[in-house]
């Protein structure tokens, strides 16, 4: 179709004046943004968020015309969300993004509206307090990563050493980190006799409620006693599973949505048809029906954040690590290797499952069977590296909880532990074909340093006890013999054979 050209030749940007010109295919807000109030802050507002949960929102506000759920985001680093869609009106499409029975690829456009502002902390963090600090807001909520909560991988423990930490204990007008924001904003709250809030995490950690109110009254209690008691009776902080594969946006895909929209989105998100959300019902001052819009209230979020950090995620880091290092670019890539594919269903079924509880209502072959179509997914181009990275955070969630459970079982962790030393063996930082690659992770430099020196011993034995021995990602597992004795013979398969014929073993 063609673009709405302007006058001066310019392709038109989408924004509330060019929202009418869309093609009829493309759904849009059909309530009134104008009222629209701000009853939700949300900190860290990426492509994940946007694709989750402003999709839910925008489905509450469309269904139940409940308007006091406008959500104002804020970006805890740069401006480079706020300047695409400040000039959009907040409008930006998210493209549900697969392929037909035939391969060929699809695409369903959707302009989500309830976006109301972009607020960008470092410019400006006395806005991003007095947001939270409104009379109007209910919910902070969170899409941080897991290195944005400042806490030990391992133990879960606030790092309270660290500068930013530091930084915001002394800084209550000029926060730096999400939990500062929300410390000094409800002290501001407080201070205002304004009611509590509902801090709720949509990250991918275990108990992520559970974790973030440990940390947010961790860190009040070392400005006040009070504010701490004050926060963990009346605040709230229910836990949540969150689900739906959104990979990073790249030009490419901008170019294709504005193909197809017949204007200009500086920043489209592109998001997998498949949505999950299950949340607890545990909310200090109301939510917006989410129910409506794919949501599941649940009693108890925990059991199925841990099928889904086991399962998905530690699938997804699996193939990322086997992956990228056997020069598979992309996720689809990798699943399309047979022996890769093989190893996941045996790491899932033998390994994984035995671990989960049990969760009414769930079909666990079917939730398998889809989760491997999903990864298959050719239309989402999702890359290898951005999966990998962060490893040091995401490892013992995604993969050593599952190792301990059997552990403590005296089950075999064969698969787990090839899963382990494939993220070993990436952390060299280069593949089988001598490419090099980045090593992304908030510990890099410790990771490198661990790498070097565990190359000194000749050893495989002695190789895989180093870096096992890292503490600050395998804790309490640490040099643990079986998981030495599991890793050790993969590592060394990976390091001679390569990851093909290291699979042929391992599935
Ligand atoms: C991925 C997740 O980047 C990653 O580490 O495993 O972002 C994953 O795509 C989502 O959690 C799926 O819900």
């Amino acid at each position: 179709m063609a673009l709405v050209n302007t006058k001066a030749g310019m392709t038109e940007r989408l924004c509330a004046a060019t929202l009418a010109a869309l093609p009829d295919a493309v759904a849009r807000p059909a309530y009134d943004r104008a009222a629209l109030q701000p009853g939700i802050v949300h900190l860290g507002i990426g492509a994940f968020m946007r694709a989750h949960l402003a999709v839910a929102t925008e489905a509450a506000l469309q269904a139940d015309g409940d308007l006091r759920w406008g959500i104002v985001g804020v970006s805890l680093r740069r401006p480079d969300t706020r300047d695409a869609l400040a000039p959009q009106d907040g409008l930006y499409t998210v493209a549900v993004r697969d392929a037909d029975e035939h391969g060929k690829p699809r695409q369903q456009l959707q302009v989500v509206g309830c976006v109301m502002q972009t607020l960008v902390a470092p410019e400006d963090p006395v806005a991003v307090l007095e947001a939270i600090a409104h009379p109007a807001t209910r919910i902070v909520s969170l899409t941080i990563t897991e290195k944005g909560y400042l806490s030990d991988p391992a133990t879960g423990a606030l790092q309270d050493a660290h500068a930013d930490i530091v930084h915001d204990l002394a800084h209550p007008q000029a926060p730096r980190t999400a939990l500062g924001f929300i410390v000094h904003g409800l002290a501001l709250r407080r201070a205002r006799g304004l009611g509590p809030l509902t801090l709720l995490s949509l990250d991918n950690l275990s108990s992520n409620g559970t974790r973030l109110r440990g940390l947010v009254a961790a860190l009040a209690e070392r400005l006040d006693s009070g504010l701490r008691d004050g926060i963990v009776q009346d605040c709230r902080f229910p836990n949540s599973m969150v689900d739906r594969i959104v990979p990073r946006t790249t030009d490419v895909d901008r170019d294709g949505v504005d193909a197809a929209m017949g204007c200009h989105d500086a920043w489209p998100v592109i998001a997998e048809p498949f949505f999950d959300w299950a949340v607890a019902d545990h909310f200090a001052a109301g939510r917006p029906a989410w129910e409506r819009g794919g949501g599941r209230i649940v009693a108890e979020a925990a059991p199925w954040e841990l099928l889904k950090l086991r399962m998905v995620n530690g699938c997804h880091s699996a193939i990322a690590y086997l992956g990228l290092v056997a020069g598979s670019r992309t996720v689809d890539r990798a699943m399309s290797e047979p022996l890769l594919r093989r190893y996941l269903l045996q790491l899932m079924q033998q390994e994984v499952e035995p671990t989960l509880p049990a969760l009414p209502g769930l079909d666990l072959a079917a939730y398998r069977e889809r989760l491997l179509q999903r990864f298959a997914n050719p239309a989402l181009a999702h890359r290898t590296q951005q999966i990998a990275m962060d490893g040091s955070q995401k490892v013992p969630q995604r993969w050593l909880a599952t190792v301990r459970d059997r552990l403590a079982a005296g089950q075999p962790i064969a698969r787990l532990g090839l899963a382990v030393a494939a993220w070993l063996h990436f952390l060299r930082g280069y593949d089988e074909r001598e490419q090099d690659y980045a090593i992304d992770d908030p510990l890099a430099s410790e990771l490198l340093a661990l790498t070097r020196s565990a190359e000194l011993f000749a050893s495989p034995q002695v190789r895989a006890q180093r870096l096992v021995g890292f503490a600050p990602v395998f804790g309490d597992l640490a040099s643990h013999p079986v998981l030495v004795a599991a890793v050790a013979p993969a590592l060394e398969s990976l390091r001679q054979r390569g990851v093909t014929r290291t699979l042929e073993d391992w599935a």
